[in-house]
């Protein structure tokens, strides 16, 4: 009985979908190209949003709009489609360098330059294999060239920034890209699970760095003077930063994946250490404890701790129109807690001021240009989901 009015109700939505398309496009076939297997989504019916299943990809890992409106969506295994609302298709982006595929790792971030509509770059990031069996974040630049088909080319490809040391392992790449308004590149590095490269600033690992748009190091970056990778470092003392955002008066925030317990929200500032591994309000994995925030003050606490973790993914900032009561809320997308997570700020605090179950792991958040928010469920047949007002 259930099980059927499920199934009603999912067809029900589907035919709603394929009706709301804008060329009203209805497809012949059950599933064609990146229509989803299963529109319904299994969310908790408190939440005080509607959403709907468009779209399907093959684990994907990061979204991007585009100025025309078509989504730029990263497929770990190294694929970038561009998907178009009007028709429902994904084209097909070649061009993509060789990712390492494995663990964490293969192709991470997509963003466009923030005067794409006049020079067409896109930067992405992705894991690359070093020496022996080592592994590195790498971020590239190229001009994404469209076709008529739907799809395009990333040309010149050109590689403007990488972890340094490749080490072995497969986890904890972030490399989160990020544009401010300015036009500086923002870059969160994760400590590839090795602890220490967080504090090593012979290393850019563990921190979050700030680059001119060709990956060169601006002059007025806090350890400019120490040369190397240094002086990319804009925070240290990070472990796995995935989301990295500015609020709408320019404040960057970052989420991270804390240890056992111990998820953080930071408030970044300028050449301030964030104190991993030397304190964490979580422990290690194998039991060792790591001291508390509060035992040592010269590190930037978190401004919010998550205990337990909400494992957090990506993080966005709401300033649409459909959800005014959003207005300067961040959201971040729950991993291991398989929700949509609000948080709410008064100046430089901060609190978790929503948690909306979504039945899967969320792995990307952005707000569209119709102020619609969107989601990108993780893993294999990883939907996108758009919330909406409801009613
Ligand atoms: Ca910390
Ligand atoms: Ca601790």
């Amino acid at each position: 009985m259930s099980r059927s009015l499920t199934l009603c109700a999912a067809v029900a939505l589907a035919l709603l979908t394929a009706c709301s398309g804008a060329n009203g496009n209805a497809s012949n076939s059950p599933r064609e190209g990146n229509q989803p297997a299963d529109t319904s989504v299994k969310m908790d019916s408190a939440n005080p949003f509607a959403a709907t299943a468009i779209a399907a990809f093959d684990e994907p890992w990061a979204m991007s709009f585009l100025p025309d409106g078509r989504l730029l969506v990263s497929e770990k295994r190294g694929a970038l489609k561009l998907y178009d609302f009007g028709s429902g298709a994904a084209g097909d982006v070649s061009g993509v360098p060789d990712v390492l595929y494995g663990g964490q790792g293969g192709f991470g971030d997509v963003v466009p330059h923030p005067q794409f509509a006049d020079n067409g770059m896109v930067y992405i990031s992705y894991a690359e294999a070093g020496d022996g069996d080592t592994a590195g974040g790498a971020v590239a630049r190229a001009r994404l060239v469209l076709d008529e088909s739907g799809g395009g080319t990333l040309e010149d490809v050109e590689v403007i920034w990488r972890q340094v040391p490749k080490v072995s392992g497969r986890g904890h790449y972030a490399h989160r890209i990020l544009f401010g308004d300015d036009g500086m590149l923002w870059i969160a590095s994760g400590d590839r699970q090795k602890f220490d490269p967080a504090q090593d600033m012979t290393s850019n690992m563990g921190k979050i760095l700030r680059l001119n748009d060709d990956g060169s190091v601006p002059a007025d970056n806090p350890f400019a003077g120490q040369g190397e990778v240094a002086s990319q470092v804009w925070s240290l003392g990070h472990r796995n930063p995935l989301g990295i955002a500015f609020d709408p008066q320019g404040q960057l925030w970052n989420n991270e994946m804390g240890p056992k317990n111990g998820d953080e929200l930071n408030r970044v500032e300028r050449g301030e250490n964030y104190g991993y591994p030397i304190v964490s309000n979580g422990e290690h994995y194998d039991g060792r404890p790591i001291p508390n925030h509060d035992t040592r003050p010269e590190f930037a606490a978190p401004v919010i701790t998550w205990t337990p973790v909400i494992s957090p993914s990506s993080m966005e900032f709401y300033t649409g129109d459909l959800f005014p009561d959003w207005r300067g809320d961040a959201f971040i997308g729950g991993l291991s807690s398989q929700a949509l997570v609000r948080v709410s700020f008064d100046g430089n605090r901060a609190w978790e001021s929503a948690r909306y179950s979504m039945g899967n792991r969320i792995r990307a958040v952005r707000q569209g240009p119709d102020g619609a928010l969107y989601l990108l469920e993780d893993g294999e047949d990883g939907r996108l989901l758009k919330l909406t007002p409801q009613g």
